[in-house]
């Protein structure tokens, strides 16, 4: 272990002395794994303290993606935050966000560190970023995530670093740091498999950067998700039932292709189901996050690799990971977003994604993002990078919210991220809608008759009418009477179309 002798060891309240109003800060962290938590909480107080003294004081937020409450939920309960991008599912800072008290744009992740780079998100004057170790040469080896951090490294004036002793010097050699050029040097991306590795085990920077080091030992704080209920169980039935029979009729080859599988309760459920069905081979997963269920499935050898940017798994797996090192570490590696989420491998791999919808349209269009069109549930995060450049793309999300007061399958969605023509299979608890092929106007009966919740059927169907309403029929003054009634009602059951 080279741990860095000669960069001054501060306290959180220090290290978060030196930084200004108005900041541009790029944090570490890409869901709450590997996210930089003692600085941002120190970071708050000392804007809580400003603001009690009549100064303003807000920083620029630019992380991964989502991060742990110690950084988005402080920061946002300080009134900290001067914007935030790319990706957020904290509710306090939800919250700030959907009431326009903080500025939030929604970027797809992959994105990100090249719009850092060009300077598309103005001057940084920090990274600060959590890692395992740090050498006094400027070799910083990560935690649980790589996100965007090495970028931020690289752009940024200072670097802050918060050393974690929870994790072990050890990782080294689970992380393959690597940054493409910028245009016009850009050449391909030299990623053929799942399991190939193409740059360094650490990132590497001028160590003169570096300004501090502040030491800790504070897991991620990473929450559990429920439990598999009969919907989301049902869910992934459908999705393991489907890619068994695009395997058997030979759309799929026979040595399978990688998954990605999106974020929460239902991509969790949706992963179970495929290591549960014996049609489905042992595969590799090309993903972002590597969540508990990958680790439950790589021990029973279901899944054979994981490619991802962060190892987002709750305390106890993560106990159990680092108990046998060695074994993760030949099964898994993490990347930057950059790579871990670039389209041209998603293409060149041919990636079977699976990502959840909030609601879907009857013509196949998705809203991943927006609770009734404006409140903001978390954001596009990955799913946009998979879904564009797929071999197959599936969305999934049971039939009805709310109790059955909402329907996810909508005459028109109210907020759009990932477009029709983006977009293969929908999968609900109800059945199967294969968009592959078909007009408008058949996608839209696959969609209502396979996916939508019986109790919503006939209203849809009488929305798409005689679909002469030209090629995708639409009638505007009813598009989105279920949501009206939604907003007016509670309920958009019974609305007359
Ligand atoms: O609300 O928490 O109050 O009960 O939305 O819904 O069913 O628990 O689903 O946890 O899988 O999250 C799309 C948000 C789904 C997530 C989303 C309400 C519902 C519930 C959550 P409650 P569930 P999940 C990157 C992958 C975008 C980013 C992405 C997401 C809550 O998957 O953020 O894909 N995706 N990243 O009741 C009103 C509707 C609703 C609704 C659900 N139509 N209207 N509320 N809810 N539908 C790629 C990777 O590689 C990781």
């Amino acid at each position: 272990m080279l741990t860095a002798t000669q960069i001054p060891v501060l306290s959180a309240e220090e290290a978060a002395a030196m930084v200004g109003n108005g900041d541009i800060i790029g944090f570490s962290g890409f869901t709450p794994a590997g996210a930089a938590k003692e600085i941002p909480t120190a970071l708050a107080k000392r804007a809580v303290a400003e603001h009690d003294a009549g100064r303003d004081f807000k920083v620029g937020i630019v992380t991964g993606a989502s991060t742990g409450d110690s950084l988005d939920g402080e920061l946002a309960r300080a009134n900290a935050v001067l914007f935030r991008t790319p990706y957020q599912s904290n509710a306090h800072l939800r919250a700030a966000i959907n009431k326009g008290e903080a500025c939030f744009f929604d970027m797809h992740l992959s994105m990100l560190p090249q719009a850092a780079r060009y300077g598309h998100l103005g001057k940084f004057s920090f990274a600060i970023v959590e890692a395992s170790d740090v050498s006094d040469d400027g070799e910083i080896t990560l935690t649980t995530s790589v996100g965007a951090s090495n970028t931020f490294c690289t752009i940024a004036d200072k670097i802050l670093i918060e050393l974690n002793e929870y994790h072990p010097a050890e990782l080294k050699g689970l992380h393959d740091i690597y940054e493409p050029l910028d245009p016009p040097h850009r050449r391909e991306i030299p990623i053929y498999t799942c399991r190939d590795r193409i740059g360094s085990t650490a990132v590497k920077v001028d160590p003169s950067k570096i300004v501090g080091i502040v030491k800790t030992n504070r897991p991620d704080e990473v929450g559990g998700f429920k439990d598999p209920d009969p919907t989301t169980l049902k869910i992934g039935e459908n999705v393991a039932t489907f890619l068994a029979k695009e395997l058997e009729e030979g759309r799929i080859p026979k040595e399978f292709l990688p998954i990605q599988s999106g974020v929460g309760n239902i991509a969790n459920a949706v992963l179970g189901a495929l290591g549960a069905n014996p049609k489905i081979p042992p595969f590799e997963m090309y993903s972002e996050v590597i969540q508990d269920s990958v680790i439950g499935l790589m021990k029973s050898g279901d899944i054979t690799f994981g490619s991802g940017t962060s190892l987002t798994v709750s305390p106890d797996m993560l106990k159990e990971i680092y108990a046998d090192l060695d074994f993760f570490k030949e099964r898994m590696v993490l990347r930057p977003q950059e790579l871990s989420n670039n389209p041209e491998i998603v293409r060149r791999l041919g990636i079977i994604t699976i990502n959840t919808a909030i609601e879907v349209d009857i013509f196949g269009n998705v809203n991943s993002t927006h609770v009734m069109g404006q409140n903001l549930m978390n954001g596009i995060g990955g799913s946009g990078d998979f879904t564009r450049n797929a071999y197959i793309s599936i969305f999934t999300c049971p039939s009805i919210a709310k109790g059955g007061a909402i329907s996810t399958i909508v005459p028109l969605v109210a907020h759009l991220d990932h477009s029709e023509h983006s977009v293969n299979v929908v999968i609900t608890e109800q059945g199967i809608a294969d968009l592959r092929g078909k007009d408008p106007v058949g996608r839209a009966r696959e969609i209502i008759n396979k996916c939508a919740h019986p109790e919503y059927r006939e209203q849809l169907l009488a929305y798409l009418g005689d679909a002469k309403n030209g090629h995708t029929p639409q009638t505007l003054g009813k598009a989105f009477a279920m949501h009206q009634a939604f907003m007016e009602k509670k309920d958009m059951r019974g609305v007359e179309m």
